[in-house]
């Protein structure tokens, strides 16, 4: 222990001795070798990544920018929303025409099994498909239910199709905006047909019609005595009602209850003005009642272009994204805003206690908000 040295922190003025002292680091590496001046190729990370380099490459087909976007698209970092943002712009114009499905149904109503096979068809016939889900449950839990089970390798190794699963951290909004920029992605891409998975949990469908031409919903045999009461919600969301596994015995059954959705159908109003909501069967396992499946969607799409109701729909859903938009804004900026995060607390225990009314709470909130302008 011949070199030691009186720490920096001691005053130099100082003579007396100091019992700590310090070795100084080696210069040599851990090895003994010294240090070579070799070029280190380091990777870069997304904040670096040249946007326009991006771009370039996603439109050109490359599926690794391509998963280079949707992460920046996901990322909750601040810098990576502008470049994301900025990246968007080159995108949009780009984008192909495209039909986007959105698929929904139960746990185990067979989503995952069918979007492979039916995948499979669509990518056979030549159209690029791209997999998104929406999975609510990973915005709560920061894991993710779809996906996780049936992994679609036979699909995710086609050299036309492209799955992604569902972001997941964030509130359902921003969820809703990663999905929905995500699909302009894809489409810039060359992805011409999107599907869309969400679990049958509500709020996630409506987001999903929200963001899709074409909602299907898959249901199971059996299903007649649900009917009466919480499908019928997503029953009017949806332009097709496909009952899945009609295979083996069950076809019958299956026949049966496509029939009985059928009689009900014709009672709710149609999703998609002009269309009218039918119910199929299929087996996604056996890959039988898909052809005519993508027949119908081809159908609604053709028909939906000729009337304007499909260009109406999508200017529609653009509008409806852009006050989504606004309005999550102004809920963080309101609710990130110094003077509102103060004295938020104490007026909601006076409120709980009835000494301040709730309207009087709003509007001293307002106030405090409007005064001391935060940055949005
Ligand atoms: N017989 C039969 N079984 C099927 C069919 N489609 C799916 N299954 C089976 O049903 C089970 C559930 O299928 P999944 O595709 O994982 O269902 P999911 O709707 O994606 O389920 P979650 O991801 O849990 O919401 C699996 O065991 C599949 O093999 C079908 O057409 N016929
Ligand atoms: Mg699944």
């Amino acid at each position: 222990m011949g070199d030691q040295n009186r720490p920096e922190w001691t005053d130099p003025e100082k003579e007396e001795n100091f019992t700590t002292t310090y070795m100084p680091g080696l210069k040599s590496k851990h090895d003994g070798m010294e240090q070579t001046n070799r070029k280190r190729f380091q990777k870069k990370d997304n904040a670096e990544l040249d946007i326009q380099e991006i771009a370039a490459k996603l439109v050109g087909g490359n599926r690794i920018a391509l998963s280079k976007a949707i992460t920046l698209i996901e990322s909750n970092a601040k810098d990576h929303y502008q470049k994301a943002q900025e990246l968007l712009t080159y995108l949009l114009p780009l984008a192909v025409p495209s039909i986007r499905i959105g698929i929904t149904g139960v746990p185990g109503a067979g989503k995952s099994t069918f979007i492979e096979a039916f995948g499979i068809l669509l990518c056979e016939m030549g159209y690029k498909v791209a997999v998104l889900a929406v999975d609510p449950s990973s915005t709560v839990t920061g894991g993710s239910i779809l996906g996780d089970k049936t992994r679609m390798e036979n699909l995710a190794r086609h050299p036309n199709a492209f799955i992604r699963p569902s972001p997941s951290g964030g509130t359902l909004g921003g969820v809703h905006r990663k999905t929905r920029e995500t699909v302009i992605a894809c489409e810039a891409a060359g992805y011409d047909v999107l599907l869309i998975e969400t679990v049958g949990v509500g709020q996630s469908e409506v987001m999903v019609r929200g963001m899709v031409d074409f909602f299907m919903l898959l249901a199971l045999t059996g299903a007649g005595d649900e009917l009466q009461g919480m499908k019928k919600g997503i029953m009017e969301l949806a332009d097709a009602i496909v009952i899945n596994k009609a295979d083996g015995e069950n076809v019958t059954l299956a026949r049966k209850t496509c029939r009985e959705y059928n009689q009900i159908l014709h009672f709710l109003l149609p999703a998609t003005k002009g269309w009218q909501t039918r119910a199929f069967t299929c087996s996604a396992l056996h890959g039988t009642g898909l052809e005519a499946l993508w027949s119908v969607i081809q159908k609604f799409k053709e028909k939906g272009e000729e009337s304007g109701v499909f260009t109406e729909r999508r200017h529609l859903q653009e509008k409806e994204w852009l006050y989504s938009m606004i309005r999550e804004k102004l809920e963080n900026a309101f609710f990130d805003h110094p003077g509102v995060k103060r004295i938020l607390p104490s007026l909601q225990a006076s409120v709980i206690k009835g000494d301040v009314p709730v309207s009087k709470a709003v509007d001293s909130l307002f106030q405090e908000f409007q005064q001391n302008k935060p940055e949005v």
